[in-house]
Protein backbone atom coordinates (compact mmCIF):
# COMPACT_ATOMS: atom_id res chain seq x y z
CA UNK A 1 0.00 0.00 0.00
CA UNK A 2 1.06 3.99 -0.46
CA UNK A 3 1.64 6.26 1.90
CA UNK A 4 0.71 9.73 1.43
CA UNK A 5 1.43 12.49 4.56
CA UNK A 6 -0.69 15.51 4.27
CA UNK A 7 0.00 18.47 6.68
CA UNK A 8 -2.91 20.85 6.40
CA UNK A 9 -4.91 17.70 6.49
CA UNK A 10 -7.99 19.70 8.67
CA UNK A 11 -8.10 22.43 6.08
CA UNK A 12 -10.20 22.92 2.97
CA UNK A 13 -8.14 21.47 0.36
CA UNK A 14 -6.30 19.06 2.86
CA UNK A 15 -9.93 17.20 3.40
CA UNK A 16 -10.27 16.88 -0.61
CA UNK A 17 -6.63 15.68 -1.32
CA UNK A 18 -7.28 13.00 1.75
CA UNK A 19 -10.40 11.94 0.07
CA UNK A 20 -9.05 11.57 -3.42
CA UNK A 21 -5.71 9.25 -2.31
CA UNK A 22 -8.33 7.25 -0.17
CA UNK A 23 -9.86 6.46 -3.47
CA UNK A 24 -6.67 5.92 -5.36
CA UNK A 25 -5.72 3.13 -2.50
CA UNK A 26 -3.50 5.33 -0.45
CA UNK A 27 -3.24 4.73 3.23
CA UNK A 28 -3.55 8.33 4.41
CA UNK A 29 -1.76 9.99 7.41
CA UNK A 30 -2.61 13.41 8.33
CA UNK A 31 -0.81 15.79 10.70
CA UNK A 32 -2.55 18.12 13.33
CA UNK A 33 -2.08 20.57 15.18
CA UNK A 34 -3.24 20.92 18.53
CA UNK A 35 -6.65 23.49 19.24
CA UNK A 36 -8.23 24.19 22.04
CA UNK A 37 -11.69 23.04 19.92
CA UNK A 38 -12.49 20.61 17.67
CA UNK A 39 -10.81 21.23 14.22
CA UNK A 40 -11.51 18.26 12.33
CA UNK A 41 -14.87 18.58 11.14
CA UNK A 42 -13.89 18.78 7.88
CA UNK A 43 -12.75 14.86 8.07
CA UNK A 44 -14.96 13.64 10.70
CA UNK A 45 -16.74 11.47 7.22
CA UNK A 46 -13.44 10.09 6.81
CA UNK A 47 -12.33 9.58 10.36
CA UNK A 48 -12.05 5.84 10.57
CA UNK A 49 -10.06 5.63 7.07
CA UNK A 50 -6.69 7.65 8.17
CA UNK A 51 -4.22 7.89 10.66
CA UNK A 52 -3.92 11.62 12.30
CA UNK A 53 -0.55 12.47 14.32
CA UNK A 54 -0.16 15.77 16.44
CA UNK A 55 2.30 18.24 15.53
CA UNK A 56 3.19 21.79 13.85
CA UNK A 57 5.14 23.77 10.98
CA UNK A 58 6.53 25.57 13.63
CA UNK A 59 8.70 22.44 15.12
CA UNK A 60 11.22 20.22 13.41
CA UNK A 61 11.27 17.40 15.49
CA UNK A 62 7.29 16.78 15.09
CA UNK A 63 7.34 16.91 11.35
CA UNK A 64 10.91 14.74 11.60
CA UNK A 65 8.78 12.12 14.03
CA UNK A 66 5.69 12.01 11.47
CA UNK A 67 8.48 11.43 8.41
CA UNK A 68 10.21 8.72 10.46
CA UNK A 69 7.10 7.21 12.03
CA UNK A 70 5.05 7.07 8.52
CA UNK A 71 8.12 6.46 5.81
CA UNK A 72 5.64 8.07 2.84
CA UNK A 73 5.99 7.95 -0.54
CA UNK A 74 4.21 10.80 -0.95
CA UNK A 75 3.93 14.12 1.12
CA UNK A 76 2.12 16.93 1.00
CA UNK A 77 2.45 20.50 2.21
CA UNK A 78 -0.93 21.75 2.00
CA UNK A 79 -0.76 23.74 5.83
CA UNK A 80 -0.41 27.57 6.42
CA UNK A 81 -1.98 30.39 7.81
CA UNK A 82 -3.43 30.82 4.82
CA UNK A 83 -5.52 34.46 5.31
CA UNK A 84 -3.58 37.53 3.32
CA UNK A 85 -5.22 40.10 4.99
CA UNK A 86 -4.41 38.20 9.18
CA UNK A 87 -0.78 37.84 7.60
CA UNK A 88 -0.73 41.56 7.69
CA UNK A 89 -1.11 41.05 11.34
CA UNK A 90 0.92 38.17 12.33
CA UNK A 91 3.92 38.47 9.16
CA UNK A 92 6.66 36.96 11.72
CA UNK A 93 4.24 34.04 12.22
CA UNK A 94 3.06 33.61 8.95
CA UNK A 95 6.43 33.81 7.31
CA UNK A 96 7.92 30.82 10.17
CA UNK A 97 5.24 28.48 9.11
CA UNK A 98 5.12 28.96 5.73
CA UNK A 99 8.53 30.03 4.47
CA UNK A 100 10.68 28.26 7.45
CA UNK A 101 7.57 25.43 8.10
CA UNK A 102 8.37 24.72 3.80
CA UNK A 103 11.94 24.38 4.48
CA UNK A 104 11.09 22.06 7.83
CA UNK A 105 9.30 19.72 5.40
CA UNK A 106 11.90 19.65 3.13
CA UNK A 107 14.90 19.30 5.25
CA UNK A 108 13.16 16.33 7.68
CA UNK A 109 12.46 14.64 4.37
CA UNK A 110 16.09 15.49 3.30
CA UNK A 111 17.82 13.60 6.25
CA UNK A 112 15.13 10.45 6.76
CA UNK A 113 13.19 9.52 3.50
CA UNK A 114 15.16 11.44 0.26
CA UNK A 115 13.25 9.14 -2.05
CA UNK A 116 9.63 10.87 -0.87
CA UNK A 117 7.98 12.91 -3.38
CA UNK A 118 7.27 16.25 -2.40
CA UNK A 119 4.28 19.03 -3.01
CA UNK A 120 4.21 22.48 -1.93
CA UNK A 121 1.09 24.33 -2.26
CA UNK A 122 2.10 27.50 -3.72
CA UNK A 123 -0.03 30.20 -4.74
CA UNK A 124 -1.55 32.76 -7.25
CA UNK A 125 -0.86 35.75 -4.36
CA UNK A 126 3.06 35.50 -5.42
CA UNK A 127 2.22 36.92 -8.41
CA UNK A 128 0.65 40.17 -7.19
CA UNK A 129 0.63 42.67 -8.75
CA UNK A 130 2.29 41.25 -12.05
CA UNK A 131 -0.61 41.63 -15.05
CA UNK A 132 -3.11 39.18 -16.13
CA UNK A 133 -2.91 36.54 -17.44
CA UNK A 134 -0.34 34.81 -15.15
CA UNK A 135 1.49 32.14 -16.18
CA UNK A 136 4.42 29.48 -15.14
CA UNK A 137 6.93 32.34 -16.67
CA UNK A 138 5.40 35.50 -14.83
CA UNK A 139 7.60 37.02 -12.70
CA UNK A 140 6.59 37.56 -8.85
CA UNK A 141 5.68 40.85 -7.44
CA UNK A 142 4.34 39.57 -3.95
CA UNK A 143 1.84 42.37 -2.06
CA UNK A 144 1.51 40.71 1.43
CA UNK A 145 3.15 38.53 3.99
CA UNK A 146 1.41 35.98 2.88
CA UNK A 147 2.76 35.82 -0.70
CA UNK A 148 6.52 36.79 -0.05
CA UNK A 149 6.44 33.84 2.66
CA UNK A 150 4.87 31.69 -0.25
CA UNK A 151 7.66 33.16 -2.67
CA UNK A 152 10.72 31.81 -0.14
CA UNK A 153 8.88 28.33 0.45
CA UNK A 154 8.25 28.24 -3.80
CA UNK A 155 11.66 28.50 -4.44
CA UNK A 156 12.86 26.43 -1.37
CA UNK A 157 11.12 23.36 -3.18
CA UNK A 158 13.06 24.36 -6.74
CA UNK A 159 16.68 24.43 -4.74
CA UNK A 160 16.10 21.35 -2.97
CA UNK A 161 14.76 19.55 -6.69
CA UNK A 162 18.23 21.25 -8.32
CA UNK A 163 20.53 20.58 -5.12
CA UNK A 164 19.48 16.71 -3.95
CA UNK A 165 17.79 15.69 -7.04
CA UNK A 166 14.44 15.15 -4.60
CA UNK A 167 11.30 14.64 -6.50
CA UNK A 168 9.50 18.25 -5.72
CA UNK A 169 7.11 20.17 -7.23
CA UNK A 170 5.01 23.27 -6.27
CA UNK A 171 1.15 23.72 -7.69
CA UNK A 172 0.74 27.28 -7.91
CA UNK A 173 -2.92 27.09 -7.35
CA UNK A 174 -5.42 30.36 -7.85
CA UNK A 175 -8.40 30.56 -5.28
CA UNK A 176 -10.40 27.63 -4.52
CA UNK A 177 -13.56 27.42 -2.79
CA UNK A 178 -15.91 24.77 -1.68
CA UNK A 179 -18.61 24.05 1.04
CA UNK A 180 -15.46 23.49 3.17
CA UNK A 181 -14.55 27.12 2.75
CA UNK A 182 -13.38 29.23 6.05
CA UNK A 183 -16.08 31.40 6.89
CA UNK A 184 -13.69 34.65 7.07
CA UNK A 185 -12.78 34.17 3.49
CA UNK A 186 -14.56 35.86 0.93
CA UNK A 187 -16.90 33.80 -1.38
CA UNK A 188 -18.30 31.45 1.91
CA UNK A 189 -18.79 34.66 3.98
CA UNK A 190 -20.96 35.82 1.11
CA UNK A 191 -22.87 32.40 0.57
CA UNK A 192 -23.24 32.21 4.05
CA UNK A 193 -24.56 35.74 4.87
CA UNK A 194 -26.74 35.43 1.57
CA UNK A 195 -28.71 32.16 2.94
CA UNK A 196 -28.57 33.80 6.61
CA UNK A 197 -30.15 37.48 5.28
CA UNK A 198 -32.76 34.62 3.51
CA UNK A 199 -33.63 32.90 6.45
CA UNK A 200 -34.08 36.29 8.61
CA UNK A 201 -31.26 35.54 10.58
CA UNK A 202 -28.98 38.34 9.37
CA UNK A 203 -29.82 41.83 7.96
CA UNK A 204 -26.37 43.21 7.03
CA UNK A 205 -22.87 41.90 5.20
CA UNK A 206 -19.71 43.71 5.86
CA UNK A 207 -17.01 43.91 3.13
CA UNK A 208 -13.96 45.79 2.18
CA UNK A 209 -12.86 46.21 -1.95
CA UNK A 210 -15.18 44.57 -4.13
CA UNK A 211 -13.80 45.96 -7.31
CA UNK A 212 -11.04 42.93 -6.60
CA UNK A 213 -10.72 40.39 -9.25
CA UNK A 214 -10.26 36.38 -8.56
CA UNK A 215 -9.95 33.07 -10.67
CA UNK A 216 -12.25 31.01 -9.03
CA UNK A 217 -12.25 27.35 -8.94
CA UNK A 218 -13.46 24.20 -7.05
CA UNK A 219 -11.22 23.18 -4.56
CA UNK A 220 -12.05 19.59 -5.66
CA UNK A 221 -10.50 20.39 -8.74
CA UNK A 222 -7.39 21.82 -7.62
CA UNK A 223 -6.76 18.88 -5.01
CA UNK A 224 -7.21 16.63 -8.03
CA UNK A 225 -5.01 18.89 -10.07
CA UNK A 226 -2.24 18.83 -6.88
CA UNK A 227 -2.80 14.43 -7.45
CA UNK A 228 -1.52 14.38 -10.71
CA UNK A 229 1.40 16.92 -10.31
CA UNK A 230 2.94 14.45 -7.49
CA UNK A 231 1.96 11.44 -9.16
CA UNK A 232 3.69 12.65 -12.35
CA UNK A 233 7.08 10.73 -13.76
CA UNK A 234 9.08 14.44 -13.39
CA UNK A 235 8.26 16.82 -10.90
CA UNK A 236 7.66 20.47 -12.01
CA UNK A 237 5.81 23.43 -11.23
CA UNK A 238 2.21 24.26 -12.42
CA UNK A 239 -0.19 26.88 -12.35
CA UNK A 240 -3.95 25.57 -11.76
CA UNK A 241 -6.80 27.25 -11.95
CA UNK A 242 -9.65 27.88 -14.28
CA UNK A 243 -9.02 31.14 -16.81
CA UNK A 244 -11.56 33.17 -15.94
CA UNK A 245 -11.73 35.74 -13.67
CA UNK A 246 -14.46 37.60 -11.87
CA UNK A 247 -15.01 40.35 -9.66
CA UNK A 248 -16.51 40.24 -6.13
CA UNK A 249 -19.24 42.69 -7.12
CA UNK A 250 -19.98 40.11 -9.85
CA UNK A 251 -19.88 37.21 -7.27
CA UNK A 252 -22.57 38.80 -5.06
CA UNK A 253 -24.78 39.97 -7.82
CA UNK A 254 -24.90 36.15 -9.09
CA UNK A 255 -25.42 35.04 -5.20
CA UNK A 256 -27.87 37.58 -3.72
CA UNK A 257 -29.73 37.54 -7.89
CA UNK A 258 -30.11 33.25 -7.00
CA UNK A 259 -31.88 34.01 -3.77
CA UNK A 260 -34.00 36.55 -5.29
CA UNK A 261 -32.23 39.47 -2.80
CA UNK A 262 -30.48 42.49 -3.73
CA UNK A 263 -27.27 42.51 -2.81
CA UNK A 264 -27.20 46.53 -2.48
CA UNK A 265 -29.60 46.52 0.14
CA UNK A 266 -27.37 44.35 2.49
CA UNK A 267 -23.74 44.95 1.60
CA UNK A 268 -22.18 47.48 4.19
CA UNK A 269 -18.55 48.84 3.43
CA UNK A 270 -15.67 48.40 6.12
CA UNK A 271 -12.82 49.83 5.96
CA UNK A 272 -11.44 46.94 8.42
CA UNK A 273 -11.89 44.71 5.59
CA UNK A 274 -9.20 46.66 3.37
CA UNK A 275 -5.68 45.35 3.27
CA UNK A 276 -2.66 47.45 3.30
CA UNK A 277 -1.73 46.62 -0.30
CA UNK A 278 -3.87 45.11 -2.30
CA UNK A 279 -4.30 42.10 -5.60
CA UNK A 280 -6.09 43.94 -7.89
CA UNK A 281 -6.40 41.37 -10.71
CA UNK A 282 -5.10 37.40 -10.88
CA UNK A 283 -6.10 35.04 -13.40
CA UNK A 284 -4.75 32.24 -14.71
CA UNK A 285 -3.36 31.12 -18.31
CA UNK A 286 -3.32 27.40 -17.58
CA UNK A 287 -2.22 25.60 -20.80
CA UNK A 288 0.55 23.80 -19.14
CA UNK A 289 -0.98 21.50 -16.80
CA UNK A 290 -4.00 20.89 -19.39
CA UNK A 291 -1.15 19.95 -21.95
CA UNK A 292 1.36 18.06 -19.98
CA UNK A 293 -1.09 16.23 -17.47
CA UNK A 294 -4.10 16.56 -19.04
CA UNK A 295 -6.20 18.41 -15.94
CA UNK A 296 -9.44 19.59 -16.92
CA UNK A 297 -11.73 21.03 -13.72
CA UNK A 298 -15.15 19.11 -13.19
CA UNK A 299 -16.96 22.18 -11.86
CA UNK A 300 -18.07 25.35 -13.69
CA UNK A 301 -18.28 28.66 -11.85
CA UNK A 302 -22.38 28.76 -11.75
CA UNK A 303 -21.69 24.60 -10.05
CA UNK A 304 -19.29 26.07 -7.52
CA UNK A 305 -21.45 28.92 -6.30
CA UNK A 306 -24.44 26.61 -6.68
CA UNK A 307 -23.16 23.78 -4.27
CA UNK A 308 -21.56 26.52 -1.79
CA UNK A 309 -25.38 28.54 -1.48
CA UNK A 310 -27.46 25.01 -1.62
CA UNK A 311 -24.43 23.60 1.62
CA UNK A 312 -25.37 27.05 2.84
CA UNK A 313 -28.87 27.58 3.09
CA UNK A 314 -29.23 23.58 4.90
CA UNK A 315 -27.17 25.35 7.35
CA UNK A 316 -29.20 28.34 7.47
CA UNK A 317 -32.20 26.56 8.18
CA UNK A 318 -31.24 24.25 10.39
CA UNK A 319 -29.66 27.40 12.41
CA UNK A 320 -33.36 28.85 12.10
CA UNK A 321 -35.25 26.07 13.37
CA UNK A 322 -32.74 25.65 16.19
CA UNK A 323 -33.35 29.55 16.66
CA UNK A 324 -37.54 29.11 16.74
CA UNK A 325 -37.26 25.94 18.73
CA UNK A 326 -38.72 23.54 15.85
P1 LIG B 1 -7.04 26.42 5.08
O1 LIG B 1 -8.43 25.93 4.89
O2 LIG B 1 -6.79 27.70 5.79
O3 LIG B 1 -6.24 25.23 5.84
C1 LIG B 1 -4.96 25.45 6.36
C2 LIG B 1 -4.51 24.19 7.07
O4 LIG B 1 -3.21 24.42 7.64
C3 LIG B 1 -5.40 23.77 8.25
O5 LIG B 1 -5.42 22.37 8.31
C4 LIG B 1 -4.67 24.35 9.44
O6 LIG B 1 -4.96 23.71 10.65
C5 LIG B 1 -3.24 24.07 9.00
N1 LIG B 1 -2.24 24.86 9.73
C6 LIG B 1 -2.20 26.21 9.87
N2 LIG B 1 -1.12 26.56 10.57
C7 LIG B 1 -0.45 25.43 10.89
C8 LIG B 1 0.73 25.13 11.61
N3 LIG B 1 1.46 26.09 12.17
N4 LIG B 1 1.13 23.84 11.72
C9 LIG B 1 0.39 22.85 11.17
N5 LIG B 1 -0.75 23.06 10.48
C10 LIG B 1 -1.17 24.34 10.35
O7 LIG B 1 -6.29 26.54 3.68
P2 LIG B 1 -6.67 25.84 2.27
O8 LIG B 1 -7.62 26.71 1.53
O9 LIG B 1 -7.01 24.41 2.53
O10 LIG B 1 -5.27 25.92 1.52
C11 LIG B 1 -4.35 24.82 1.57
C12 LIG B 1 -2.96 25.30 1.17
O11 LIG B 1 -3.00 25.86 -0.12
C13 LIG B 1 -2.40 26.40 2.06
O12 LIG B 1 -1.00 26.25 2.10
C14 LIG B 1 -2.73 27.68 1.32
O13 LIG B 1 -1.82 28.70 1.66
C15 LIG B 1 -2.57 27.21 -0.10
N6 LIG B 1 -3.38 27.91 -1.11
C16 LIG B 1 -4.71 28.07 -0.93
C17 LIG B 1 -5.47 28.67 -1.91
C18 LIG B 1 -6.98 28.83 -1.79
O14 LIG B 1 -7.55 29.63 -2.54
N7 LIG B 1 -7.63 28.09 -0.92
C19 LIG B 1 -4.85 29.10 -3.10
C20 LIG B 1 -3.48 28.90 -3.25
C21 LIG B 1 -2.75 28.28 -2.24
P3 LIG B 1 -6.30 24.10 11.50
O15 LIG B 1 -7.43 23.34 10.86
O16 LIG B 1 -5.96 23.62 12.86
O17 LIG B 1 -6.48 25.57 11.39
O1 LIG C 1 -10.13 37.76 -0.63
C1 LIG C 1 -11.64 41.04 -1.12
C2 LIG C 1 -10.19 41.01 -0.70
O2 LIG C 1 -9.61 36.59 1.49
C3 LIG C 1 -10.46 37.87 -2.00
C4 LIG C 1 -6.44 32.57 0.10
O3 LIG C 1 -6.96 31.27 0.00
O4 LIG C 1 -6.61 32.96 -2.26
C5 LIG C 1 -7.02 33.43 -0.99
O5 LIG C 1 -6.57 34.76 -0.80
C6 LIG C 1 -10.69 39.32 -2.35
C7 LIG C 1 -9.59 40.28 -1.90
O6 LIG C 1 -8.91 35.59 -0.74
C8 LIG C 1 -13.63 41.10 1.93
O7 LIG C 1 -9.69 42.33 -0.50
C9 LIG C 1 -13.53 42.22 0.06
O8 LIG C 1 -9.31 41.19 -2.94
O9 LIG C 1 -11.27 35.56 -0.11
P1 LIG C 1 -10.04 36.33 0.09
P2 LIG C 1 -7.45 36.03 -1.22
O10 LIG C 1 -6.94 37.18 -0.48
O11 LIG C 1 -7.51 36.14 -2.71
C10 LIG C 1 -5.18 32.94 -2.47
C11 LIG C 1 -4.91 32.40 -3.86
C12 LIG C 1 -4.46 32.27 -1.38
O12 LIG C 1 -3.40 31.67 -1.61
C13 LIG C 1 -4.92 32.53 0.00
O13 LIG C 1 -4.45 31.51 0.88
O14 LIG C 1 -11.87 39.75 -1.68
N1 LIG C 1 -12.59 41.25 0.01
N2 LIG C 1 -14.19 42.16 1.25
C14 LIG C 1 -12.62 40.54 1.14
N3 LIG C 1 -11.89 39.47 1.55
C15 LIG C 1 -12.19 38.94 2.77
N4 LIG C 1 -11.50 37.85 3.20
N5 LIG C 1 -13.17 39.48 3.58
C16 LIG C 1 -13.92 40.56 3.20
O15 LIG C 1 -14.78 41.01 3.95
Amino acid sequence: MNKVCITGITGQTGSYLAEIFLQNGYDVYGLIRRTSNFNTQRIEHIFDDINLSYGDLSSFSSIQKFIQETQPDIFINAAAQSHVRVSFDVPEYTMDTIAMGNIRCLEALRINSPQTRYLHAATSEMFGSAPPPQNENTPFHPRSPYACAKVCAYYSTINYREAYKMHASNSISFNHESPRRGHTFVTKKITKAAARIKYGLQDKLRLGNLDAKRDWSHAKDIAHAMYLIVTADKPDDYVIGSGKAHSIKEFLEIVFKKLDLNWEDYVVFDEKYLRPTEVDVLCSDNTKIKEKLFWEPEYSFEQLIDEMIDHDLKEARNEKLIRDNV
